[in-house]
């Protein structure tokens, strides 16, 4: 393996073992166990920090869904024990400050080229490298290439006639401006009812002077019951942080494992069982209410009595019965993917909050005043789009990634991601996706899949060094059956039956796969299963 040719500058061409793309989560963990192994390694991040998604979604509101206990890594026991978290979901600048401890008590930044865009990737055949480029005309050379470029990190900003002619600002709550934004005495519009909309909504509405929430879709949301961190359930976690977490990852989204899934069926309790079943975890908040029962993702039938459940908390919360109706979400519950709220549908109490329902009036046109509708147009002084992400693929794709004879991913993915384990793309040896398509990614924790995955790439490198093989590469028949696994897997689930980016249906003209792999155990065993048999479905050289 290369050794480190230092610091690139200009066009010059750098040598390391690896390349790693993104300094977030995955990025920084790829960094440190690359460094543990004895390898060069060079992370190119686009931003101007570390903490990728948490870099970027700086929305007010913004918080993770995830129990803090749980988000964090685990790979460093003095690490967890030493991290205070003051509330049961830590905010985007905790987080954002936990990563920054990360990247400090490592001393990653040494390794991080930041303000670095990559704009392609290309395998030279004759030397066994990638060849990476930058968008400032930067080249490196490694041996392994790692794309850490997460999986909600390109925002999707749908195309609206005469977006361009508005006079006021316009925000993405995907990469949000770092000095904030004063809402104070403004006409506020806001495009987008998912997690980021439904979070920054009760924040924007308490500064706004009148906020406009234009809804295509209603969404489901089950309160988060935030508040400070139970210090006593703390020190419990904290005696046992290890036991905990592997509990974590027997969980099938590695997580809860302290409020697991009931083992019941939904339909096999009578009404008033079942709605207090309901109601229990209801009052525990976040996502445990999708473990009331275990058929709330695989029975339609169950899944309505859930979908009910919250649809007359809605109607119980929202004073004017037409709005309430207007929130009220006809679609299968956690379909899309699943939201925690706090305050969001009380906020429709407020005077100065108005819903505009795009399914009866939907927007023609952005105009220089505001937005208008079939019906009317909205004045206002400022536009923000919570429109979402091209998730899983698109950062991915945005890169010229060029394998084997010149093959694009592009090209090679035209019809929807496919690979095997989600790893690795036949065609493209010696790079690894890390929760890429095809792997649970998305829907667990997504800090345990990531640790999963480079602990998994860092063993694979580590076996190749041992036993003197350059090159792995996915073979065509592990994609073609791993693809038929996945796609099998997502049918016997209610996922694929609504509209959502799980699905690509987000993006016009995109085409609708369902992207992650439901069941984090049985992946991981998979996972481990393949190791042990010396790479199975992979080509060794
Ligand atoms: O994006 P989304 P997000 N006209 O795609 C609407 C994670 N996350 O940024 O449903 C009008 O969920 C779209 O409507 P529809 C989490 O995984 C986590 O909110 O497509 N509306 C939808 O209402 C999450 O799922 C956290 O009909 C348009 C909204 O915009 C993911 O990121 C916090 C439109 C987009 O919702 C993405 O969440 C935040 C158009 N042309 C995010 N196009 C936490 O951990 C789209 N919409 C808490």
């Amino acid at each position: 393996m290369e050794k480190n040719a230092g610091e690139s500058n200009g066009k010059s061409k750098n040598k390391f073992d690896i390349v790693i793309v993104g300094a977030g989560i995955s990025g920084m963990y790829m960094l440190y166990k690359m460094r543990e192994l004895g390898l060069s390694a060079r992370v190119l991040e686009k931003g101007s920090g570390v903490g990728g998604t948490w870099y970027w979604n700086r929305y007010p509101g913004a918080r993770c869904d995830t129990d803090t206990l749980e988000y964090s890594y685990s790979f460093c026991e003095e690490l967890q024990q030493e991290w205070e978290w003051p509330e049961r979901y830590p905010t985007q600048p905790e987080i954002l400050r936990y990563l920054n401890h990360v990247a400090d008590r490592f001393d990653l930044r040494s390794d991080i080229s930041f303000d670095t865009k990559v704009a392609a990737a290309t395998f030279d055949e004759s030397a066994g490298r990638w060849c990476v480029r930058t968008e400032d005309g930067m080249e490196l050379s490694a041996q392994f290439l790692v794309m850490g470029t997460g999986c909600l990190s390109s925002p999707n900003t749908p195309r609206i006639e005469g977006t361009d002619s508005f006079e006021g600002p316009i925000y993405h709550t995907g990469k949000w401006p770092h000095e904030g934004v004063d809402f104070t005495g403004k006409r506020v519009g806001i495009i987008g009812t998912g997690s980021s909309g439904v979070q920054s909504i009760p924040v924007i509405a308490k500064e706004a002077d009148e906020l406009f929430v234009f809804q295509r879709t209603p969404q489901y949301a089950i309160p988060a019951r935030n508040g400070p961190v139970d210090r006593e359930a703390v020190a419990e976690i904290k005696a046992d942080y290890a036991g905990f977490r592997a509990r974590n990852r027997l969980e099938p989204s590695a997580q809860l494992s302290h409020y697991p899934a009931n083992d019941v069926p939904a339909l096999e309790v009578d009404d008033t069982e079942r709605d207090q079943m309901y109601q229990e975890r209801w009052d525990v908040g976040g996502f445990p209410f999708y473990g009331a029962f275990n058929d709330i993702l695989i029975n339609q039938e169950a899944n309505d009595t859930a979908a009910e459940f919250v649809r007359s908390k809605i109607r119980s919360v929202v004073t004017d019965p037409e709005v309430a109706e207007m929130l009220c979400p006809p679609h299968t519950i956690a379909c899309k993917r699943a939201i925690i709220d706090t305050g969001y549908f009380e906020t429709y109490n407020r005077s100065n909050v108005h819903l505009v329902d795009l399914q009866s009036t939907p927007i023609e046109a952005i105009t220089a005043n505001g937005i208008r509708t079939s019906d009317t147009e909205y004045e206002l002084d400022c536009i923000v789009f919570a429109t979402g992400f091209d998730a899983m693929t698109g950062t991915l794709l945005k890169i010229d990634i060029q394998g084997r004879g010149g093959l694009s991913l592009r090209e090679k993915w035209e019809a929807g991601p496919r690979n095997y384990l989600g790893l690795s793309v036949p065609g493209f040896p010696n790079l690894f996706t890390v929760t890429g398509p095809g792997s649970p990614s998305v829907l667990t924790n997504m800090v345990v899949a990531i640790e999963q995955h480079v602990e998994w790439i860092t063993d694979c490198i580590k076996y190749m060094g041992e036993h003197d093989h350059d090159s792995i590469e996915a073979t065509q028949k592990a994609e073609d059956e791993w693809v038929e696994h996945v796609n099998a897997v997502a049918a016997t689930t209610l996922y694929p039956t609504c509209t959502s980016w799980y699905l690509g249906a987000n993006i016009p003209g995109k085409p609708r796969v369902f992207m992650p792999l439901p069941g984090f155990p049985d992946y991981a065993a998979k996972c481990e299963e393949v190791a042990a048999k010396k790479y199975e479905g992979f080509d060794l050289t």
